[in-house]
């Protein structure tokens, strides 16, 4: 298994049967509907969640630790709790250059953080844009980064980019793990991908429970 192995968040949305398998490799959202499924599936989680996600004023900031040598990053660390089905311990703002890692305390999900840039003239908050407009910002932009974080496991796998977020300005994240998926069969998966999407059975990605949130990079 190659945890490094390529990792894109849309995907996730078709490996979890929430549109019609869209032809392997490429970070196609497919279909319209599909957000309308995702959606329908997680409505009321979203409704709950965007509010304990979006302004969690009472987040704290974990500091760190030295970055390893071989990263330019020279800012600090901020671990990020993985939960059933949210981001915890996430402040509202970082400065640029922060790394972020994750600590999944789940008992069984398999969690993942990917964290895409939002446009600079994009003004509404992250619960409306998972709401109305999912598929488009999954492929906006890539991932500044996806860390991927299986239960019980101490260190999290890094699959895109180093955990920095080196650029100001606005980040969604988001869980695109398909519910319910054993995290051995989705690495697996994902390693045998060769960068396509994992082809994994699931339930709705975990986004369509609430688990999303924003943060503003400072410079
Ligand atoms: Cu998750």
């Amino acid at each position: 298994m190659s945890p490094r192995a390529q990792h894109r968040p849309a995907p996730a949305i078709i490996a979890s049967g929430c549109t019609a398998p869209a032809a392997a490799g490429r970070h196609t959202p497919g279909p319209r509907r599909a957000a309308g499924r995702l959606l329908g599936t997680g409505l009321v989680g979203l409704a709950l969640i965007a509010t304990a996600c979006g302004d969690d004023d009472s987040a704290t900031v974990t500091t760190v630790a030295e970055t390893p040598a071989t990263s330019a990053a020279t800012g600090p660390t901020v671990t990020v709790r993985a939960v059933d089905f949210a981001f915890q311990d996430l402040p509202t703002a970082v400065t640029a250059g922060t790394r972020f890692t994750l600590d999944n305390t789940a008992a069984t999900e398999m969690h993942e953080m990917v964290a895409i840039p939002i446009a600079a003239d994009e003004t509404r908050p992250i619960g409306e844009l998972v709401r109305d407009d999912l598929e488009a910002l999954l492929t906006s932009a890539p991932p500044a980064f996806v860390v991927l974080a299986p239960p019980g496991e101490a260190d999290p796998i890094t699959a895109v980019g180093d955990g920095v977020l080196t650029s100001p300005g606005r980040y969604a994240l988001v869980c695109m793990i398909p519910t319910g998926v054993d995290p051995g069969v989705y690495l697996d998966a994902a390693a045998a991908s060769n960068g396509g999407p994992p082809q994994v059975e699931g339930g709705p990605p975990h986004v369509a429970h609430g688990m999303f949130a924003e943060i503003t990079v400072t410079g």
